[in-house]
């Protein structure tokens, strides 16, 4: 069936991003509809239900900040969401704010394109339906088109095999089986200790050895939940005017400034205290390799201490990068898995995996008889959910063919071509190095406030320029640059864990809060850096 329905604004996606747009566009009085794949709201956390799954970064900040009576009303009970507890917290969102009569479930997106005579976006669904609308906003995360590796012979095994971020919606068995986890990562890390004490074997097949902070999760006390809510105005503010949208800030001091003694103490103090608060410990561990070392070691230290047999702690221990220059992830006794008589670990750089049999994992010197094979192996990070939405600008130009070569836009809010497009924490955007419903709630009332000044001025089209689009790119790379994060050459946010993705560093490594200050500044500049017509 096809049909035109037209509306102010056509948002992809109804993760936390599409469901705070949707109340924040529809609230200014604009016609919005969410399309969103999923049979239910939720996002990224709609498909990530692999065992372990929770979140890295703590319930009480990991929320949304717009509204006073639903962050008051809410109760975490954990001091890290996990998984369902998100979903739960994503729905009552959905309700409270009655969202979901403009949110069409089970609704795909193949193919956004830009009407340059209606000055207009035409998006088609997987359904054949074609819906119209004067701005289209994508919502689709950074973190949501699975990476599966292509290994020879996957097609044959007889077992079942997942990736995390595609995960049964009616959870897996891993009771008796021999199960094979492919991958390190932060979902890797979660995973292992989990399946470990499920399956009757695990083995873990890793490329690049990873540094993990212990999280201490535990239950949020009562006491703990209203002193949070007595504060919420002072910790909103602090993860607004912070590097990483989180409620604390790091540390000014130098790592090479206190002794030795005084320093492993702070990160002691770090480690006890667990979690990605580690990296604030000071100030210079992403900018001098000298400061990162220490951390970098202190962690090392850690890895030998926990782990019972020293080979096994050697493979486990990273020495190819520096602490935090990747995504650093945090654990729940992750390293003290490998204390298990039904843990092994498998070093895949040493011994890459050469086919998948219908019996197992074969690398290039052992054989690895399996049930059941899980992929941790990642995503498609930033770009990928983008592209896959087969989009096209003005003159019919596909996103695809303008990224040939990486990833380029303004503020990581629009691309240049593809107007009144407008991508919530696109790439060059501080997003995945932020606290991300923090960095979803600046762009989305910066498009919000930006769509309302267009309607008031009786504007039309908004796009950015070339010129503007090619500065962000170099103030992009001079700010990454400026840090230890392009170094790590097997990291996601430069694309290396997908073959053939161009390298470029992704996300906006000049700090959140500083980023946040530039948005407003172009807004109250007229909007700096685009043209505007009616
Ligand atoms: P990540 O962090 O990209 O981790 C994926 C892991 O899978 C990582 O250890 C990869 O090794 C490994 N990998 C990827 N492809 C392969 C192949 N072909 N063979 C062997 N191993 C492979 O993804 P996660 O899901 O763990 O985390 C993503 C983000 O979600 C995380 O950073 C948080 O922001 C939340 P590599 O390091 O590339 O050598």
């Amino acid at each position: 069936m096809t049909m035109f329905t037209d509306r102010d604004v056509l948002v992809i996606g109804a993760g936390f991003s599409g469901l705070y747009a949707l109340h924040r566009l529809r609230g200014q009085g604009l016609s919005v509809t969410v399309l969103e794949a999923g049979e239910g709201v939720g996002g990224t956390w709609y498909w990530n239900r692999y065992p372990g799954a929770r979140c890295d970064s703590e319930s009480y900040y990991y929320s949304y900040s717009f509204s006073e009576e639903l962050q008051n009303e809410w109760e975490w009970t954990e001091r890290y969401p996990q998984q369902p507890e998100i979903m739960a917290y994503l729905n009552h969102v959905a309700d409270r704010f009655d969202l979901r009569r403009d949110i069409r479930l089970g609704t795909r997106v193949v193919s956004a394109e830009f009407d340059d005579d209606a000055t207009c976006w035409h998006v088609t669904t997987d359904a054949g339906e074609r819906l119209s609308a004067r701005y289209l906003v994508t919502a689709v995360g950074c973190l949501s088109t699975a990476n599966v590796p292509s290994i020879p012979g996957l097609d044959t095994f007889a077992g079942e095999w997942f990736h995390t971020g595609q995960w049964p919606h009616d959870g897996v068995d891993f009771a008796g089986k021999r199960v094979g986890i492919v991958g390190t990562g932060s979902t890797g890390i979660q995973a292992v200790p989990v399946v470990a004490e499920q399956a009757a074997h695990l083995t873990v097949f890793q490329r690049t050895a990873n540094y993990s902070i212990p999280a201490r999760n535990g239950p949020e006390s009562a006491e703990s939940r209203q002193a949070i809510k007595d504060d919420y105005a002072e910790i909103r503010r602090t993860q607004r005017e912070s590097t990483n949208g989180h409620p604390f800030l790091i540390s000014s001091r130098s790592a090479l400034e206190p002794s030795a003694d005084e320093r492993r103490a702070i990160y002691e103090a770090a480690w006890q205290r667990g979690g990605l608060r580690f990296r604030a410990s000071f100030g210079d561990l992403l900018s001098d390799p000298a400061a990162n070392e220490t951390a970098s070691d202190f962690i090392r230290a850690k890895i030998a201490e926990i782990v019972r047999d020293p080979e096994v702690a050697e493979r486990l221990t990273p020495r190819d990068h520096g602490f935090a220059t990747k995504r650093p992830p945090i654990d729940t006794h992750y390293f003290e898995a490998y204390n298990r008589e039904n843990v092994t670990l498998v070093d895949v750089r040493e011994s890459p995996i050469e086919e998948i049999t219908p019996t197992g994992v074969r690398t290039r010197t052992a054989t690895h008889p399996l049930d059941l094979i899980v992929f941790a192996t990642g995503f498609d990070a930033m770009t990928g959910p983008l592209l896959g939405l087969d989009i096209r600008g003005a003159g019919g130009r596909p996103l695809r063919e303008k990224w040939a070569a990486g990833p380029r836009t303004y503020l990581g809010l629009q691309i240049a071509g593809f107007p009144n497009l407008f991508t919530i924490t696109g790439p060059g955007s501080p997003s995945v190095l932020c606290n991300m419903p923090t960095a979803i709630e600046q762009h989305v009332d910066w498009i919000a406030d930006c769509l309302a000044e267009l309607d008031a001025r009786g504007l039309t089209r908004m796009e950015t320029t070339e010129e503007a689009e090619e500065a962000w790119v170099a103030h992009n790379n001079e700010a990454a640059g400026r840090t230890l994060l392009p170094q790590a050459s097997t990291s996601w946010y430069l694309g290396a864990n997908v073959p053939g993705k161009p390298r470029v560093f992704m996300p906006y490594a000049g700090g959140f809060a500083a980023y946040a200050r530039i948005c407003e500044d172009v807004a109250r500049k007229g909007y700096d850096g685009f043209v505007r017509t009616g």
